[in-house]
């Protein structure tokens, strides 16, 4: 166990289309983590929880009409209401491993016809992941798992556009995962590349805040 006193949590961000397998393998993930005796988290956006996180769900299922402003400012609301929770747990050691963050919230709401900027902008300072993965799937390869169910984005055509949207917002310190491979090929290959980074926030370095 090398967790010492001065170790914080690394903060480890999952993204990608719908179906691609995040959460699959956050679960893997967070028993690898605590089978090797290092404090982890399994957390996930929209936490449908809160009272925001309820509106969010509603309007993903068809139950509510929100404007896409609107929408988009809940969904960045829903992370600031989890802000210092997540900064607290970091602090204390805990790793977490997020399915989806500020990525798929510009992403998505980009993919609609909002203005990039616009979307980022309500992001700057939230805390910055230390690692953001990609679990890269063609959008018809994604459509054909399981099928899609009945929410509002889970349709072929909208998920090649937050494709685009992806590539626009990746930079060089993401870790692409081929997510057409098999799953036990996927787990293998996140293992090693979230042990790098959990091992590197060990050492003191600092978290810093979007947008970089
Ligand atoms: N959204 C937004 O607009 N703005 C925001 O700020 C945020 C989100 C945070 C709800 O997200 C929607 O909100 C989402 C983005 C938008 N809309 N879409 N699309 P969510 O997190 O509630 O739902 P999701 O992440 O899209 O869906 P998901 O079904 O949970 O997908 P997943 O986690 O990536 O995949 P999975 O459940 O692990 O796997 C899906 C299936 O594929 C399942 O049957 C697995 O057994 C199978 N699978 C997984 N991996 C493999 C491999 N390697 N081979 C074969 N089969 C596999």
């Amino acid at each position: 166990n090398n967790h010492h006193s001065d170790a914080r949590g690394a903060l480890i961000v999952l993204e990608g289309l719908d179906r691609s397998g995040k959460t699959s393998q956050s679960g893997r993930l967070v028993s690898y983590l605590n089978g090797i005796g290092h404090p982890v988290e399994s957390w996930r956006f929209p936490d449908r929880d809160t009272a925001v996180g309820k509106m969010i769900s509603a309007y993903l299922s068809n139950e509510s009409q929100l404007d896409d402003h609107t929408i988009h400012l809940l969904f960045s609301a829903n992370r600031w209401e989890k802000r210092s929770l997540m900064e607290a747990k970091l602090k204390s050691g805990t790793s977490l491993i997020v399915d989806r963050y500020s990525y798929s919230g510009v992403a998505f709401s980009s993919a609609k016809g909002l203005d990039i900027e616009w979307c980022k902008a309500p992001e700057v300072g939230l805390l910055a992941p230390d690692l953001v993965v990609y679990l890269d799937i063609p959008p018809e390869k994604a459509a054909e798992r399981g099928g899609y169910g009945g929410e509002r984005y889970e349709k072929l055509e909208f998920q090649k556009n937050v494709a685009q949207y992806y590539k626009k917002l990746s930079d060089a310190s993401w870790k692409i995962i081929d997510a057409c491979q098999p799953m036990e090929d996927v787990e293998k290959q996140l293992k090693e590349i979230v042990l790098d980074c959990v091992k590197s926030c060990q050492n003191g370095k600092s978290v810093s805040q979007l947008w970089l």
